[in-house]
């Protein structure tokens, strides 16, 4: 499948770097939710599930990871490494981020509150459902 990235603006000058995120411009949902990982160690595998309904937007604020993206048919290995930039990532699409950098700070804006019922944690059960 493919990966959808969002190239954000950055405003630089001498004092450093900004990016603006806002809903409905630049992140295509209504930002209902926003999280953020760090501290992920070496050899850790975070993610392995999808999402029935929510969409998010995930970015590397800082440091590196690698994400998979998995709609059922294909797969897509990516490196989120750039501040300036947010992977989309749509609803029924297995996801899987490890490789972390020790100072990868992952964060995520999400459309929904978090629902535990909204998440397909095992995999077959995935398929099954991606293939409907
Ligand atoms: C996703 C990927 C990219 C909450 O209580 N509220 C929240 O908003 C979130 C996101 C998590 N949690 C709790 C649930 C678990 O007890 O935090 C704990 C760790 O969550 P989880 O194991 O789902 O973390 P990841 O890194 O596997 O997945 C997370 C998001 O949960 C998920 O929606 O798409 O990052």
């Amino acid at each position: 499948m493919i990966a959808n990235f969002i190239k954000f603006q950055q405003y630089g000058d001498e004092r450093g770097a900004l990016v603006a995120l806002e809903d409905m411009k630049n992140v295509p949902f209504p930002i209902r939710r926003i999280y953020y990982m760090f501290g992920c160690a070496e050899g850790v595998l975070r993610g392995e599930h999808a999402h029935k309904q929510l969409k998010q937007v995930l970015i590397a604020v800082r440091g590196s990871c690698r994400f998979l993206l998995d709609d059922g048919h294909s797969r897509t290995e990516v490196v989120l490494d750039d501040p300036a930039q947010g992977l989309l990532v749509d609803p029924m699409v297995w996801h899987e981020m490890w490789d972390f950098s020790e100072d990868c700070l992952l964060m995520a804006l999400a459309d929904a509150h978090y629902d535990e019922a909204d998440y397909i944690r095992n995999y077959q059960e995935f398929l099954r459902n991606a293939a409907q």
